[in-house]
């Protein structure tokens, strides 16, 4: 048996009542680990450089074995960038080599890039017109039960390629998700971490691409868009999403690289 630990926190009240996201966070872990798993999350909530919570969710349920999926770790690239405008239109190229249509694209950049706020979860974007397929609003579609399969080997192998931040190792895990998905093209994402610039396009095609600034430093602004193909289901995906618990698994060499 797992338990899924799901956090969400805001300031200026709970999300649902107007409060402004600060952060979220998600595990699948074993009972023994549950306590300690919450406890970090209420520090990391408490802490945090958007500001601090006033309002913290933190949601435990039990997990029957047999409802757990597996899904592979993307390969990961790294593309090394100077600024935010070389990273965007690097993001641009990954995201129409994945399949994303021009038009969808430039939609789903203006759309993040027009953001009042970080949203807490996701938009869903046809991949082909760029329409948005939820509708969840400012919400979000919010990614959930998932995370490493085993945790040890997970963590040998980021120290060996030198990722060594909370921010890589959580995205690793939430895009071999999001790529497992039904009908998942390509996902963009950046942080709202004032202090994170580096973002990614993931796809299952693809792979992972690490983009080394897809914001400006400073800039509480980040996002994430799933672009499905058009023939896709958006109900069935956003079930999958949210609700499907799965573990990450590290390809075969890929541990003892
Ligand atoms: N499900 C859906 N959307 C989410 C989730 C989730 N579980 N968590 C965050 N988001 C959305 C939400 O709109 C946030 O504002 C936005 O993504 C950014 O979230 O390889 O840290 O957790 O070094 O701030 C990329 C790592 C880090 C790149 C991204 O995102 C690398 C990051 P954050
Ligand atoms: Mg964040």
């Amino acid at each position: 048996m797992l338990y899924s630990v799901r956090m969400r926190a805001a300031q200026g009240g709970a999300h649902e009542l107007g409060g402004r996201h600060i952060s979220g966070a998600e595990r699948l872990v074993g009972f023994s680990r549950v306590a300690e798993v919450t406890n970090d999350m209420l520090i990391r909530a408490f802490s945090h450089t958007r500001g601090r919570a006033d309002f913290i969710n933190v949601k435990v349920e039990a997990i029957e074995n047999s409802c757990l999926q597996t899904a592979p770790l993307l390969p990961v690239h790294t593309i090394t960038v100077p600024d935010a405008a070389a990273g965007r239109e690097a993001a641009k190229k990954a995201l129409m080599a994945a399949g994303v249509m021009p038009v969808a694209v430039r939609e789903g950049f203006s759309r993040l890039l027009s953001l009042p706020d970080s949203m807490r979860g996701a938009m869903l974007l046809c991949g082909k017109t760029g329409q948005r397929l939820d509708d969840t609003g400012m919400r979000g579609i919010r990614v959930s039960r998932m995370d490493i399969e085993n945790e040890p080997l997970f963590s040998t192998w980021l120290e060996k390629q030198g990722f060594r931040n909370i921010h890589v190792r959580e995205a690793l895990v939430l895009a071999a998700k999001v790529a497992s998905a039904p009908g998942i093209i390509a996902e963009l994402c950046w942080s709202d971490d004032p202090e994170y610039t580096t973002g990614y396009v993931a796809s299952p095609e693809k792979g992972y691409f690490r983009v080394s600034h897809l914001k400006p430093l400073g800039s509480p602004l980040g996002g994430r868009i799933f672009f499905l193909r058009p023939e896709a289901d958006p109900s069935l995906a956003a079930d999958y999403l949210q609700n499907q618990p799965v573990l990450i698994t590290l390809p075969e060499g890929e541990a003892t690289k």
